[in-house]
C-alpha cells in the first residue's frame, strides 16, 4: 500500500471536500433568472412540436437513442442532452446569479478569498425535463471532463425545488479506499454513437447521500475529485440548474475565465 499517497496534504483534501449550504442567495435574482430560463425553453421546446414536458423527454430519449449522429447538428444534440446553448450560458442573468456567489463568503470555506477567484466560463445551465433521462450525467468526477483547469470548486445551484422527485444531485463518500484507487480509476470518454458522457465511473460499495431537500438560494459545493451522478426527474416539473466552476489562480485554466473584481473576461487559450 502506498501510505504516501493516503497522506494528503490540504490543498488534495480539498479536492474530495463537498457541503451544502441553505439559504445563501437572494431568492429575487434566481426567480429573475429561472423566468429567463423558462421563457427560453418554452420556445425553444416549441420546435419539437410544442407537446408537454412529459411526451417531450420521452421523444427526445427516443430520439437520442435512434438518432443518426451526422444529420443532427452539435448545437441541437447539446441541447437535447439538457445543455442550455451558448447564448443563453453567457447571458447576464445567468453571470448575475454568479455574480452574487463571488460577493457571498460561500467558497471561503474552500480557501477562497475576493482576490483569488475566478469563474470558469462560460457556466453550464440545464434542465431537466420530467422523465428526460437522457439529461442525467453518469458518476463522474468533474476533473475529468475540466482537463483545461488545474484544481477548482463546483457549486451547484438549483433554480426550482429540489426534492425526492425532482432528484438533484447525489454524491458519494470519498472513502480512503476511493481515494487511493482514484487516479486508476479515471473514466474515459465514450465513443461511438452513445457518446455524450464519460463511462460512469463505479459506485459499487460507495455510500450515497442525495442532497435533496433544497430550495433556490441553497447551494451545493464540491471539489473537483467528488464522485457525484444526476439524480432522475420524476416529477411534473421542469429542473433548471446552473453549475458554476471557481479556481484560485488566472494561470489555473488553459481556457477562459472571468474576473469579477475587474467585471472582466480573460483568456489563457
Ligand atoms: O445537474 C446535474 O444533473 C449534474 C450536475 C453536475 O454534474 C455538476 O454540476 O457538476
Ligand atoms: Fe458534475
Amino acid at each position: 500500500m502506498n501510505t504516501e499517497k493516503s497522506r494528503l496534504g490540504d490543498a488534495e483534501n480539498l479536492r474530495f471536500r463537498w457541503c451544502l449550504e441553505t439559504g445563501i442567495l437572494d431568492v429575487a435574482t434566481l426567480d429573475m433568472c429561472r423566468n429567463y430560463l423558462e421563457k427560453y425553453l418554452e420556445s425553444r421546446l416549441g420546435q419539437f412540436h410544442g407537446l408537454n414536458g412529459v411526451e417531450i423527454a420521452g421523444e427526445f430519449d427516443e430520439r437520442l437513442n435512434s438518432i443518426d449522429r451526422d444529420r443532427i447538428s452539435l448545437e441541437d444534440l447539446t441541447f437535447m442532452r439538457g445543455q442550455f446553448p451558448l447564448e443563453v450560458r453567457l447571458s447576464q442573468e445567468v453571470l448575475t446569479v454568479a455574480r452574487r456567489i463571488y460577493h457571498s463568503n460561500l467558497l471561503n470555506g474552500f480557501g477562497f478569498g475576493r482576490a483569488n477567484c475566478f469563474l470558469h466560463m462560460p457556466p453550464m445551465v440545464r434542465y431537466m425535463l420530467p422523465k428526460g433521462t437522457g439529461a442525467g450525467v453518469p458518476a463522474h468526477v468533474d476533473r475529468d471532463y475540466n482537463a483545461h483547469m488545474r484544481q477548482f470548486v463546483t457549486t451547484w445551484v438549483p433554480l426550482v425545488e429540489i426534492d425526492s422527485s425532482c432528484g438533484g444531485v447525489r454524491v458519494f463518500e470519498s472513502t480512503s479506499a476511493y481515494r487511493d484507487s482514484f487516479e486508476d480509476s479515471k473514466a474515459q470518454p465514450t465513443t461511438g454513437a452513445a457518446a455524450d458522457w464519460h463511462v460512469g465511473h463505479s459506485t459499487h460499495g460507495l455510500k450515497s447521500i442525495d442532497c435533496s431537500p433544497m430550495s433556490p438560494g441553497d447551494v451545493l459545493l464540491f471539489g473537483d475529485s467528488v464522485l457525484h451522478e444526476s439524480m432522475s426527474n420524476t416529477s411534473l416539473g421542469c429542473r433548471l440548474s446552473i453549475d458554476l466552476r471557481w479556481f484560485m489562480n488566472r494561470t489555473d485554466t488553459l481556457k477562459t475565465g472571468y474576473d469579477f473584481s475587474t467585471e472582466a473576461l480573460f483568456s489563457n487559450a
